[in-house]
């Protein structure tokens, strides 16, 4: 088991907002054979810090989780003193050469907590990221922003090039695996356990979303996929190679390979996507939660009917170019639309 804490911009619950970075808190808590959670710290992206607060702690009372503690982090770009940051920088002190830290959101805290203790990088085991970009993230006809490394590109590049062992699972890579609807149906429906439930009731409504708006039966993982390969490596073929780091091409989440670039990053593949889901569906299944779903059959049946409508408004305010209003975070998947 290896101490590990989750450092996150969960929106998970927040209407039209993203789910992921819920859905990789839960399979940490199906992998509680590897995974020693100390904590869960906050920050911003997908939507406010405050409201990512709120959320996880929301989703940690609603799951029966209320043991783990949550950590509140800087608001905004370089808001670097924080509960969060102390929280990192005393637990890397405490287990040196131990511990690991993932990371999908903005990198705020991380420089927070080495500007609390310069020896933080050098304390931290590993450090896990979902972010980046080594190429445009054409996501349907649509390319997006980067968003995770782009928010603080001066903490993402002390992240990335102070960080002892870092590995960074990137959009671009995240898009290889699409989860489909029927899958997630099938593998989810017919479950009948508290975590089974709570995923339909939090993500159904963003699960369809994508096919409204972006006409893809289905919908991609994000963040799951960094929180599974701490966990399990081998359904990834490690990627490790030289990268020119730079604040400006952190602006736009940029990765520079480069043979002369002095900055190692590992931007693992998922080897087989179809042994990956299941892994994914069965780790989900496994996470202990008390959760007790007040959606009976008459709400799911009047669910099934506003969800489309709800979709359909959503796909009008996207085509209108509003998306940004329409959605409380910064846009669908975390990622920002690029020409709007
Ligand atoms: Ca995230």
């Amino acid at each position: 088991m290896r101490p590990v804490i989750y450092d996150c911009d969960n929106t998970i619950d927040v209407l039209f907002s993203d789910v992921d970075d819920g859905l990789a808190l839960l399979y940490l808590m199906g992998a509680q054979d590897c995974v020693d959670l100390l904590g869960v710290t906050t920050t911003y992206g997908n939507s406010r810090e405050e409201t990512v607060y709120k959320a996880t702690r929301k989703m940690l009372r609603q799951c029966g989780r209320e043991d783990i503690p949550v950590y509140r982090g800087g608001g905004a770009p370089e808001d670097y003193e924080s509960s969060a940051a102390a929280f990192l920088a005393e637990q890397a002190a405490k287990y040196p050469g131990e511990l690991t830290v993932l990371a999908t959101g903005s990198l705020t805290n991380l420089r927070g907590a080495f500007l609390k203790d310069p020896q933080f990088f050098k304390n931290v085991s590993e450090i896990v990221l979902m972010g980046g970009i080594t190429e445009p993230l054409v996501f349907s006809r649509n390319t997006m922003d980067e968003l995770n490394f782009s928010c603080d590109p001066r903490a993402s590049f002390d992240v990335l090039t102070r960080g002892a062992k870092v590995t960074t699972v990137t959009g671009n890579n995240c898009l290889k695996v699409l989860f489909t609807t029927k899958e997630y149906r099938k593998e989810l429906y017919k479950s009948h356990t508290p975590v089974g439930d709570f995923i339909r009731d939090k993500a159904d409504l963003y699960e369809g979303l994508n096919e409204s708006v972006f006409g893809i039966e289905g919908f991609y993982n994000w963040d799951v996929l960094s929180a599974a390969w701490l966990c399990h490596p081998e359904y990834f073929e490690d990627k490790v190679r030289q990268y020119e780091v730079t604040e400006e091409d952190l602006k736009t989440g940029f990765l520079r390979a480069s043979d002369r670039g002095t900055t190692t990053l590992n931007l693992p593949e998922v080897r087989d996507p179809e042994a990956f889901r299941k892994h994914i569906y069965e780790t989900w299944l496994r996470a202990e939660i008390s959760y007790k779903s007040r959606n009976y059959l008459p709400l799911r049946a009047v669910k099934r009917i506003v969800y489309p409508i709800l979709h359909k408004g959503a796909a009008i305010y996207w085509n209108m170019g509003k998306m940004g209003v329409a959605f409380t975070g910064e846009g669908i998947n975390g990622h920002k639309e690029k020409t709007r």
